[in-house]
């Protein structure tokens, strides 16, 4: 296997796209002979993680957890993309923190809460404005965006980037390194 691993994690609000970066990434890497893998925190949260709520404690948890499986993909040989808010600067500092230096790389999706909220492809900044999702991010809990990551993703004039153009611009970060 001609291939070493390393983990792209991607933070951002809901709604944000993280999980259609996450997709797109993975199937060019994956047309280009690449291995991957995608960590979804959405999915993760239905198994592994399915004990966890999203107070900080748990979030910190679920971080914590799916920071560790990144790091047995990547120890495997594989590109491991994960991608879940993980809002608090600490939790994502202790997950690069199990990589050797360079084979973290953490992707800004750098999407405002209101671009987002007027997206809600799940409707649930209406249900956290109604306060029926108590705790949401972006809207009654935290955001703290990084201070220096390796890629920062952010809209153009109108609207945002293409999901396949964020991956192309992740992808030759990759190709580069
Ligand atoms: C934020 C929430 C919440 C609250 C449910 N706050 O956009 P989605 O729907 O599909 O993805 C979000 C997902 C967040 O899980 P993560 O594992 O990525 O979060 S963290 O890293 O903070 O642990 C959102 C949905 O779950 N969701 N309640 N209160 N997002």
């Amino acid at each position: 296997l001609q291939q070493k691993g390393c983990v792209i994690w991607i933070t951002g609000l809901s709604g944000s796209g993280k999980s259609t970066l996450a997709c797109a990434l993975s199937r060019s890497l994956h047309s280009r002979g690449k291995l991957t893998y995608v960590l979804d925190g959405d999915n993760v949260r239905h198994g592994l993680n399915r004990d966890l709520s999203f107070n900080p404690e748990d979030r910190a948890e679920n971080i914590r957890r799916i920071g560790e499986v990144a790091k047995l993909f990547a120890d495997a040989g594989l590109i491991c993309i994960a991608s879940l808010i993980s809002p608090f600067r600490k939790d994502r500092a202790a997950c690069r923190a199990l990589l050797p230096e360079g084979d973290f790389i953490e992707v800004f999706m750098d999407v405002p809460v209101e671009v987002c909220e007027a997206r809600d492809p799940k409707g649930l900044y209406k249900l956290a404005r109604a306060g029926k999702i108590k705790s949401f991010t972006g809207i009654d809990d935290p955001y703290e965006p990084p201070a220096d990551c390796e890629i920062v993703l952010q809209l153009k004039e109108q609207g945002c980037t293409s999901p396949s153009e964020m991956a192309e611009i992740v992808r030759s970060y990759l190709e580069e390194k």
